[in-house]
């Protein structure tokens, strides 16, 4: 939203639930011009036909994200991003309009520790937790439409993102919002786990790259390379916090936890010619944790809850 406000002249609206997840703040200080927001459902067929109606494309990045909260209901996973994507397509298909379908890289399941593969746009689907395989379903739901009913869609699969406005039930926010209150940051298992690290900037740049010069019914992988295990990124956070690197918790892991994951991303730089801007984690990494040490306004209102079902789950 943020980057294509300001790299482009497009009009944007914005349909959001606003769930636990959604934050009206995100979207403070943006040019009212440019933007009109719309509380409301992906499945709400009828809202989403009368706004892809008015719409030149829909970019579709509603989704329930988070893996925790599939495991302990699956069910809002499975109504907003199978149900939705549904909707979303149908009403594209009514209307004709360009369609670009945001997923993840979970759909291809996990990879060995040692293993040297990374994920391409042919590696088989392999999803591992109930938030992975409704993803891994919308993305066979767009493939179909694409192919029976004609939709002008292109599809991406992302690694983990990291930068400002991210909830705290995530990882990286998760922890430097703990080391900020003076909690101890939280490891899942042995922390050995891995995840290819892209900052949400180059994340965006690369769909605004795919809706402009993608090829219709293409997959474009989309990652910077940024391989580390969460034992590595708590010990950066907590020194970039001056804390002693090994103030951290090891807590139950998440059942099924996938070990690793790696994005290949040369489809999309060589067909597309799109390169991610932030290539050194540490430096990105720093200006989140200042984003979060400077905007506590934003984050405040969410860690209790986020922390009380935490600890619920014994996390
Ligand atoms: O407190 C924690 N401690 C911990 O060790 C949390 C919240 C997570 N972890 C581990 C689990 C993972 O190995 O850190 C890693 C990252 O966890 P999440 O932030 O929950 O991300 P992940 O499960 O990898 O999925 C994320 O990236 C792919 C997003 O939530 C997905 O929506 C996206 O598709």
């Amino acid at each position: 939203m943020h980057h294509v406000i300001e790299h482009t002249e497009h009009h944007v609206t914005v349909l959001d639930k606003l769930t636990y997840a959604g934050n009206r703040a995100s979207l403070a200080g943006l040019p009212d011009a440019r933007l009109t927001f719309v509380q409301g459902d992906i499945v709400d067929a009828a809202l989403v036909d009368e706004l892809v109606a008015a719409a030149d494309a829909v970019v579709h990045y509603a989704a329930e994200s988070h893996n925790d909260n599939s495991l302990d209901e699956p069910r809002p996973f499975v109504d907003t991003n199978v149900i939705g994507t549904f909707t979303l397509l149908e009403a594209a298909r009514r209307h004709g309009t360009r369609f670009h379908h945001i997923s993840t890289d979970e759909v291809y399941g996990d990879l060995e520790l040692d293993d040297p593969a990374r994920f391409t746009e042919t590696t088989p689907y392999n999803p591992s937790s109930p938030y992975s395989s409704t993803k891994a379903g919308s993305d066979l739901l767009v493939r179909a439409w694409v192919r029976s009913f004609g939709v002008p869609a292109t599809l991406s699969n992302c690694s983990n993102n990291y930068g400002p406005y991210q909830h705290v039930e995530k990882f990286i926010p998760r922890q430097i919002t703990n080391v900020l209150r003076g909690e101890r940051p939280k490891l899942y298992g042995a922390g050995r786990n891995v995840r290819d690290w892209i900052h949400a900037d180059d994340h965006s740049a690369a769909v605004l790259t795919i809706l402009e010069k993608g090829v219709i019914g293409e997959t474009y992988l989309i990652g910077a390379d940024g391989e580390k295990n969460n034992k590595e990124v708590v010990e950066m956070i907590l020194t970039a916090l001056g804390q002693p690197a090994d103030a951290y918790d090891h807590v139950v892991d998440r059942p099924g936890h996938d070990l690793r994951y790696a994005i290949d991303s040369s489809k999309l730089r060589t067909e597309l010619g799109w390169a991610p801007r932030f290539s050194d984690f540490e430096a990105g990494l720093a200006a989140t944790i200042a984003w979060y040490r400077d905007n506590e306004a934003w984050w405040a209102p969410q860690k209790d809850a986020t922390e009380a079902r935490y600890r619920a789950q014994g996390q």
